[in-house]
């Protein structure tokens, strides 16, 4: 599984504080923490109280690259971010993300392909949320078809299918499920499927178990990524046993030592 570290992310007081005060240190503590961790790449999102997007993306991502070459997920809703944090990275770089509205698609996925960036397609558009596994598949098949016509390789595309919190859309979990399953036979080669997995859990008081059972729920279906906090030991423990079950890793008995990242 490809995992993406949330820490990263201004909606945290202390990074929204750090952010704030050009903080280096506490940036670069939490990158290096989440790498330890195993994650594969980190997600970069300045928050919602940022007053400018644009620059602080910047500023976030030249502190990381001082301390780490991972592969950086830069998370933002507007294009215009997206593009200014890909000016100064040296990384890999993973857009996060387009949604299925063709405006934003004919401006991000040739911005991906240029960049040789990996990409994520919420399947959400400016009509709302998808209340079931059909709209998500609708949305999905338009995705793939941008990305087919624009020449960008299906394989560097991640699908979201929004996780919602269990605890205001409950019926809709089997739906989101079955649409990570069933993403996969869009087209051949598959598109991957990732997920921000932290949301399931939002408003419950039993976070790290809802988180981890979902996450596990969802690599059964065939879940290629995640978004998700590599410090909860609890779930990377639960996400290493579930590839071990899905003949992934080899046993031994002290698998989650030896599959656990160095
Ligand atoms: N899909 C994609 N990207 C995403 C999401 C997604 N990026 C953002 C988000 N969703 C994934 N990241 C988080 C990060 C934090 C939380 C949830 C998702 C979270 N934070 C605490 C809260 O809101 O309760 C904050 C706690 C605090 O302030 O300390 O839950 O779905 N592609």
């Amino acid at each position: 599984m490809f995992i993406i570290g949330e820490l990263i992310n201004g909606m945290y007081k202390n990074i929204g504080k750090a952010i704030q005060q050009k903080d280096k240190s506490v940036i670069q503590k939490c990158a290096l923490e989440q790498l330890a961790a195993g994650a594969d790449a980190l997600d970069i999102n300045c928050g919602p109280a940022s007053k400018d997007p644009a620059s602080d993306i910047r500023w976030l991502i030249e502190v990381i690259q001082e301390v780490s070459d991972s592969p950086l997920s830069l998370d933002s809703s507007k294009p215009k971010v997206i593009e200014s944090g890909l000016a100064s990275l040296k990384n890999k770089a993973i857009i996060n993300s387009t949604t299925a509205d063709k405006e934003k698609l004919d401006i991000l996925v040739p911005l991906a392909k240029k960049h040789n960036a990996k990409l994520i397609g919420l399947t959400i558009s400016a009509k709302g949320i998808p209340q079931n596994k059909d709209q998500r598949l609708e949305l999905a098949a338009d995705i793939v078809a941008n990305c087919s016509e624009a020449g960008f390789s299906v394989e560097d595309l991640y699908l979201d299918p929004i996780v919602m919190p269990v605890n205001v859309a409950q019926q809709q979990m089997e739906d989101i499920l079955q649409a990570i399953e069933e993403f996969k036979i869009i087209s051949t080669p598959s598109p991957k499927t990732i997920v921000g997995l932290s949301n399931v859990s939002q408003g419950t008081c039993v976070r790290s178990l809802v988180n981890r059972t979902f996450l596990v729920m969802a690599l059964a279906r065939g879940l290629s990524g995640a978004i998700l906090d590599p410090l909860d030991k609890d779930l990377m423990d639960a996400a290493i046993t579930a590839e071990l079950i899905l003949n992934k890793n080899i046993y031994c008995d002290s698998y989650l030592d030896a599959y656990r990242k160095k």
